[in-house]
């Protein structure tokens, strides 16, 4: 029987573990998270009823995998592609990816707050259709606070733009350390999270499997960000041409 992967389709993390998984050819059935209204099956599937719980979750027979490093590491051992884990120099781009991807949230989420049609596009369509365009961003506003508080952000989110570009800059310094193509000179998991950090502050349309809304792209992009690290946004769009 094939994994079940529980994911969301426009979330950075989840997109690691499908990626992951995809590579290596590793079969899955995708079930589609729906936070908050989602939350208490992912609790009974995981058996944790306590703390908090988010996605990707892969089950795997007796295996329950509840985070993207773990997911992707499975499909190595897994797989039957070339392996993403075990190059030199990689846990520490691993890290950065992950303090960039927590940057990239604290910046983005408060101006979805103030970005009424990215608010109303986390609904879901046939919600949406019941509640009406109003409500719909209340609900949205009510959700995307309340996953603020889950991850600790805060409503400034200043020192979350300035770590971002920190990351930024710290990926472009890897990428020429490593010859250009590749962070560690072959392509590997810190290719696949540290593409995840550009896709959330420089989000395009061509980001292979992630689905972000329109409006959700607009409220993150930055002219100013694009020009500075228009080559990150090249690198990118030719990994996932190449590998997604
Ligand atoms: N450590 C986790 C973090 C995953 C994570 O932050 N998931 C968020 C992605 S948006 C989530 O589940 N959000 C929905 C929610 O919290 O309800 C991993 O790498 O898998």
């Amino acid at each position: 029987m094939s994994a079940t992967l529980i994911s969301l389709s426009y979330s950075p993390w989840s997109e690691k573990a499908r990626w992951a998984l995809d590579h290596h050819g590793v079969a899955y059935r995708r079930v589609a998270y729906q936070p908050m209204l989602g939350e208490p099956r992912l609790r009974w599937r995981t058996k944790r009823f306590r703390g908090n719980v988010s996605v990707p979750v892969l089950i795997a027979g007796d295996e329950v995998l509840t985070d993207s490093l773990a997911i992707a590491q499975y499909a190595d051992r897994m797989g039957q592609g070339a392996p993403l884990f075990g190059h030199a120099g990689m846990d520490p781009l691993v890290e950065l990816a992950d303090r960039g991807l927590s940057a990239a949230r604290a910046a983005g989420l408060p101006k979805v707050l103030d970005a009424p049609d990215a608010l109303r596009e986390l609904v879901p369509r046939g919600v949406s259709k019941v509640l009406g365009r109003g409500l719909s961003a209340k609900v949205a506003a009510f959700g995307v606070r309340r996953t603020m508080r889950k991850y600790g952000v805060d409503r400034e989110p200043a020192a979350a733009a300035k770590a971002l570009r920190g990351c930024l800059e710290a990926t472009e310094a890897a990428l020429a350390a490593g010859g250009g193509d590749y962070v560690v000179g072959t392509f590997s998991y810190a290719d696949i999270a540290l593409a995840q950090v550009v896709n959330q502050s420089l989000p395009t349309d061509a980001m292979g499997k992630l689905r972000l809304s329109d409006a959700y792209r607009e409220v993150c992009f930055s002219d100013e960000l694009a020009e500075r690290f228009s080559g990150l946004m090249s690198w990118r769009d030719g990994l996932i041409a190449k590998h997604r």
